[in-house]
Formats: C-alpha cells, structure tokens, sequence
C-alpha cells in the first residue's frame, strides 16, 4: 500500500526523533502504560487510578534503553528466586501467577533469597480467598496485588502452603496477618505488547528492567498475561526436528475460542520460531497477514517463554513458547498486554489483635478511629480496613457471604490489621504518640447479620519490627449487629 502524504509526514517526523534508535518505523507505537478495561484495574477506583502512584522505578518507557543490549535469550524461572512450575488448584490461576510466581519471584529478587523453601514462597490463596465470594471463582491479576498492596502477603510457611483444601477459608492467628504486613505490592502497570518499540520494551523489563546496569549482575523482571485457552490443540505445535528448539513446544497465537487464563511470562528467546504460514521459511520480513505493510504482526521467529500453572509435567516442562506475535490479536484484547508489580517491604508501627467472630463478613463494618484530644468522644481520623468491610475496592467481587472464618466456619478466629497510618496522624510527645483509639463493629445496614468480639488489643513495634508492647481494649459483652459495638482506650502503649 503507498504511502500517502499525511503518512509521509509522519514518518519523517518518527524518523526525526527516533533515529538514533534502529527498530523503529512508522509501523511502531512507543512503550507506554495503558488502562484498556476493567481486568487491569478495580474498575471502583475510576479512570484515574494510577497503580503505578507509590513505585519507586521507573514507568514504562520513561527510560529510553538500547535494544541492542538485550541477550537472544532469557528465562528468569531458571533463577533461584523463582518457585517452582505449580499446579493450580480451583479457578486460581489468576493468583498463580500474580502472587505464587510473580510476587514471590520480586519478593525473592529483593530480599537476595531463594524459593526453595516455604518461607520464601506466597500462597495464591490468601489474595484468592478476599475476593471469590467463597466459591470457586476466578479472579485477576490485580485482585492480588492490591490485596498485597493493602494487606500484604503471608508467606506460604505460616499460611499453611501455597495452596489451601478448602476454598474461602480466612487464616486464624494474628501472626500470619502481622506477617503479611511486610510483604507488599508498591505499584503496578499493564503495557501493550503490540510494535517492536514496546516488545524491545518489554524484552529489557524481563533482561534489565531497563536500569542497563553497568556493573555486572542483571536481574530482570517477569510478567503476568491473560491467555485464551479454548481449541488451544489448534494452536500448539512441537518445533520439527533439526531446528532450533526442535521438540519444545509453542502456541503460534491464542486459542481461537475459550475464555481468559492467567500465565506467568518468565522470559524470551529470539530465536524460537516456527513457519507459520508453511512457506517452508522462517520469516519477519514478509507481510503474512495480508496488509500491506510488515510489522510485528508478521513475524514468525521470536517468542516469550510462559510458565503455566496446570503442573510441572504440562508441555513437558511447565512451560511453552508463545510466538511475539502472538501478542496482537484483535479479537483477544486481554492477549495484547503485559502486566509488572514492584514489591516492596514494610514494618508495620501500630496494629490491632482482634478475635472475633460475624456470621457474615461481607456484611462486616469495622471503622478505627482516632482523636488527639483524651477526652473526646468521636474520632477526628477514621480507617475503615477493606477486608473487614466488604471489599468496596473490588465491587462485585468479594469474600463471600459466610463466616469470617471461611464457609460453615461460626467460631472466631484472631486477624491482625495494620493501623499504622492512622496513628502517625496523632502528634507525638517525647516521641510518643498521644491521644485516643476508637473501634467501632457494626454490620451493614438492614442485614440480619451479627457478630461477637472476644478481645481487642492495640500493639506496637519499633522501626525495626520489634513487638513493644500491648494494651487491651475493654471488650463488655462484645456482640454487635443492628446495634453497632463502640470502644475506646487511650493509645498509651510502651513506645508509641
Ligand atoms: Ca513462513
Ligand atoms: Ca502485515
């Protein structure tokens, strides 16, 4: 197809700016971050959610890298930091990948520490079990991320496995929510894969990061995708002997019917390939689908290499190829994108023990508040924990109308949450915090729903973690429902 003068213009201008960078044409649309539905986000948070607000790196495509540095081949589940191939359990595929794989691989690559132990793993059921309703639903990638965001993520060790046998079940001991607290999400983004800028883009997250560290050791991030798993037979081929790759298998696009399926992108290899078209050659220099122009869309050599939660012994290793251009694919929008999380670890200063019981915990209300005066009777700053209220982040989504515990689970069992940014809004004396907590438990409104507290305690830590000290709330009878359940104690606990 000719060029028309307006596409003229264009292109001289991109050849004007990018002409340093080889890669480039008209047919290229920079990296960048992008919100294109409802399964990169809480759709709650509304257009301007930014989730990548609180990471320190980089965004996408802020740093402009030389491609030219990239390695033919990378496959960071190779590294140490990453767990080994799972087989999910239930509709949890989603958490597999966001949290069991992604979240413990950053986490790992963080600390400096290996996955080879429960202790350095994360479960995909804590994040799955805040928003399935109790029942075997499936979730996205981000449902687990801002559970890691907001509540964190326990270690697989306290939690009792990667995975639990019942589905909806809620940990009962405040350590393994106290735990969960430092291991958190800071941000994360979804970008397209789309042009060669944004694979070039998306090939240095998975080398460098794109830091294109000077001094030695790389150590690159990996990705969550969302494939399309219906009629895959029609899709997955075993590369022919004598080429490179021969007997590894590969999907050339995404199934051509089914629904979404989330996978871990680990890495790539620019010299996977396979004749797609059957012309007895490897190409990415010939127009394939048709229209008029080569791009990405065309190529039929390089491929991500994708980590799948169905076991170890899936494809042979757990894991397959997926051609780059496989990623553009009009007809699987949720197939076009690549999805990042930046970790981070956090001491948690001040947290309240709770045990209690409810017979509904969707239907839960429970506000903290505080108030620098002694004396007051109403907070002047409020928290209400989304965990303990609905999950209004995650709309319809949330952990089921049962039990706090998990299903057909009435007794009470003891959470721990984290109510550090409520305090430090108290001014300090003598460095320590003054002024008065209040708790209120009520349960929302009109619902026949009812609950028990059995203790209450405030605690704090130093900068370290280091427990300080508790102090108890006066609990009374301690049920709550149609009426609300209001305490309040003087925050004078050791050290804070
Ligand atoms: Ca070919
Ligand atoms: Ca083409």
């Amino acid at each position: 197809m000719p060029l028309n003068s307006s596409c003229k213009i264009v292109l001289t201008v991109w050849l004007m700016v990018f002409v340093s960078t080889a890669f480039l044409s008209a047919d290229d649309v920079a990296p960048r971050a992008e919100y294109p539905g409802g399964f990169t986000r809480p759709p709650s948070q509304g257009k301007d959610y930014n989730t990548w607000a609180d990471a320190e790196g980089p965004d996408v495509g802020v740093i402009k890298t030389d491609p030219t540095r990239l390695p033919s081949r990378v496959d960071n589940s190779s590294r140490r930091e990453y767990p080994p191939v799972y087989k999910q359990r239930w509709g949890a595929c989603g958490q597999f990948a966001s949290v069991a794989s992604i979240f413990t691989y950053e986490m790992n690559v963080l600390n400096g520490v290996a996955a080879d132990t429960d202790a350095h793993r994360f479960p995909a059921h804590f994040s799955w079990n805040m928003m399935n309703r109790a029942e075997n639903k499936g979730s996205e990638a981000y449902h687990g991320w801002e559970v890691a965001k907001r509540i964190g993520i326990p270690t697989a060790q306290s939690y009792g496995g990667v995975r639990l046998d019942k589905i909806g079940m809620w940990p009962d001991g405040y350590h393994i929510w106290r735990e969960a607290m430092e291991y958190r999400v800071s941000g994360y983004r979804y970008s397209p894969a789309n042009s060669v800028a944004q694979l070039n883009e998306a090939r240095g997250w998975l080398y460098d990061r794109n830091r294109e560290s000077k001094d030695g050791e790389v150590c690159g991030g990996i990705f969550a995708l969302d494939g399309r798993m219906g009629e895959l037979k029609k899709v997955t081929f075993t590369i022919p002997e004598g080429q490179y790759g021969a007997g590894k298998d590969l999907w050339t696009r995404w199934g051509p019917s089914g629904y979404g399926h989330g996978i871990t992108c680990v890495g790539y290899d620019d010299q996977i390939g396979y004749d797609v078209n059957g012309d007895g050659k490897i190409t990415n220099d010939l127009d394939l689908n048709g229209d008029g122009r080569v791009t990405l869309a065309d190529w039929e050599k390089g491929a991500y290499i994708v980590v799948n939660s169905w076991g170890p012994k899936w494809s042979g290793d757990g894991k397959i190829y997926l051609l780059y251009s496989a990623m553009i694919d009009p007809t699987w929008k949720r197939g076009n994108y690549l999805g990042r999380a930046e970790v981070k670890r956090y001491i948690p200063r001040h947290t309240v023990r709770v045990k209690m019981s409810c017979n509904d915990r969707t239907n839960l209300r429970m506000r903290f508040g505080v108030s620098g005066t002694a004396t007051a009777t109403s907070p002047e700053h409020e928290l209400a924990p989304e965990a303990f209220n609905g999950w209004p982040l995650f709309g319809r989504a949330n952990a089921g109308h049962v039990p706090l515990a998990g299903p057909g689970e009435e007794g009470p069992i003891e959470v721990g949450i984290d109510i550090s940014e409520l305090i430090e809004k108290l001014s300090s004396n003598q460095g320590k915090k003054q002024g008065k907590v209040f708790v209120r438990l009520a349960t929302k409104e009109k619902s026949s729903t009812t609950g028990v507290l059995h203790e209450c305690a405030l605690r704090s830590y130093d900068e370290r973690g280091r427990f300080l000290g508790e102090s108890t709330l006066e609990v009374a009878n301690g049920s709550f429902g149609e009426k609300a359940l209001e305490l309040s104690g003087s925050l004078n606990q050791e050290g804070s």
